[in-house]
């Protein structure tokens, strides 16, 4: 079964249950569930990590509204349901440690569920029921898979035409080279061969890993190429984008495409069946500075995948009646993750610039009516705004502990500029931001995070009240 949920009639059951829950939940709009969006690497684990941590702890958090109006009681982990329980007290613990570490990218499917306790502001409900509940319910899964969702609109030649075009781009053309080469031998209308087919999937799949690897493209697709989770090693996963042409029964164009169609129906229709058709608001998390580091290439494709996973989401307002067999995002907040990396001066450039480079994709969601938000946060910050003098100029830049060197750092990593970057911006060598080791997680203290509370005040806080 895709997506990692167990199978059989007893999980069946439990599922079902789960659902008559979540329902009753839902009419009395006590149950939400946030999509965590972004590519790999992106910050959703960290992001996820920290918002339990500081609606834990209710420290920290003054521009959440419930908190600043003293409110809001706090926060307990809940059973997630079926699959699997996303590993908040390991992460934590990785966070908190002496050293602390950054846990390791997602490879599994994990369910959170955080229940928080507030004080009502409503005046009627105040005298009913002032303690009220909401349910949080948030995944957590590796970002690669996140670009097969637009697969479910993609038939294998369209599939393949978008692959092989891709291909062709000046960034990538030399990473694809030995599987054209071998692609370019093969009669694809002749009987079928497993092994061949087997050889061209390994072939496209080690040219996926140098585009991410190598490249640090994020516009590889099938995500489960790169990183398959609990399907390692399935025949599933052994096909590859062919040219388009005749295709006679038995041939290897037939055989690859029968493929693809199972990949389509039953991996990723089910990953998205499962979990992404029934979001209720979203966050789309983007790594603009590791763009920005890897130059105009990286850039582009950046913002081709953003617009092509908003694709898959359902945007628009519906009444609770509607939402209860058909939710729909109704918020979606983009968040420039990681803006620890440089200094506070430059945060509104940083989101000035996400402003931009999102317009376009933010058109299908504003277009349905739907609330959309722009801001730059770190949800763990690991560094201090400090300034310094340098040649009689003033700099704004950033103290931390880098990331693979065991000392404080005072650095100044560059400026972003407010709009997208001009030919000369990407070749002056202007953007070099660095990453930073993370800073102890404690208990009870302020500053911990940029803007966390309030990505949280939009995303959550009308169901606060
Ligand atoms: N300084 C800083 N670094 C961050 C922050 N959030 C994420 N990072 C860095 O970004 C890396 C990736 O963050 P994750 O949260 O694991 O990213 P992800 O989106 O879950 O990645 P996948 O699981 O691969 O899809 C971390 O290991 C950190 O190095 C942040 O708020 N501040
Ligand atoms: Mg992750």
């Amino acid at each position: 079964m895709a997506g990692g949920g167990p199978a059989g009639p007893g999980a069946f059951l439990a599922e079902l249950w789960d659902e008559i829950g979540l329902a009753a939940d839902r009419l009395r709009d006590r149950h939400l569930r946030l999509a965590v969006t972004g590519l790999r690497r992106s910050g959703k684990t960290i992001f996820i990590t920290s918002l339990v941590h500081h609606l834990l702890d209710g420290v920290g958090l003054p521009f959440l509204a419930a908190v600043h109006e003293g409110r809001y009681l706090g926060a307990r982990l809940r059973p997630p349901g079926p699959g699997a329980a996303f590993p908040y007290a390991e992460f934590h613990a990785e966070l908190s440690g002496d050293p602390p570490r950054w846990p390791k990218a997602t490879e599994r499917l994990a369910t959170l569920r955080l229940e928080l306790a507030f004080r009502t502001r409503g005046m009627i409900l105040a005298r009913v029921s002032p303690i009220q509940h909401l349910t949080l319910e948030i995944i957590d899964y590796p970002g690669e898979w996140l670009l097969d969702l637009p697969l479910l609109e993609r038939d294998f030649a369209a599939f393949s035409g978008d692959a092989l075009q891709l291909a062709e781009t000046p960034a990538r053309r030399d990473a694809a080279a030995p599987w054209r080469e071998r692609l370019a031998s093969l009669d694809l209308a002749a009987p079928a061969d497993e092994a061949t087919l087997a050889e061209l999937a390994a072939l496209y799949t080690a040219y996926l890993q140098r585009c991410h690897r190598e490249l640090g493209l994020s516009l590889v697709q099938p995500g489960r190429f790169t990183n398959p989770g609990e399907l390692a090693g399935s025949p599933l996963l052994a096909f590859a984008p062919l040219p388009d042409g005749p295709a006679p029964p038995g041939s290897l164009r037939a055989l690859a495409a029968a493929r693809y169609r199972r990949y389509r129906d039953e991996v990723v229709a089910g990953f998205y069946r499962e979990h992404f058709s029934r979001f209720d608001r979203q966050i789309v998390l983007v790594d603009l500075l590791a763009s920005l580091n890897a130059g105009p290439a990286h850039f582009a494709d950046t913002e081709q995948a953003l617009t092509l996973i908003l694709e898959s989401f359902r945007y628009g307002e519906a009444s609770w009646l509607a939402r209860l067999f058909a939710p729909r995002i109704d918020k979606v907040l983009f968040a420039a993750s990681k803006a620890d990396h440089v200094a506070h001066s430059q945060h509104a450039n940083l989101k000035a610039l996400l402003e931009r480079l999102v317009q376009g994709p933010a058109r299908r969601p504003r277009f349905s009516g739907i609330a959309v938000d722009v801001l730059a946060l770190a949800a763990l910050r690991s560094t201090d705004s400090v300034r310094t003098e340098y040649q009689g100029q003033v700099l704004s830049c950033v103290r931390g502990r880098l990331k693979d060197e065991d000392r404080e750092t005072v650095l100044f990593p560059g400026e972003i500029p407010p709009d997208l970057p001009e030919r000369e911006d990407w070749t002056s060598g202007r953007f070099r931001f660095r990453e930073f080791a993370p800073r102890r997680l404690r208990a009870g203290s302020v500053e911990q995070h940029i803007r966390l509370d309030q990505a949280i005040e939009f995303l959550i806080g009308d169901k606060l009240r």
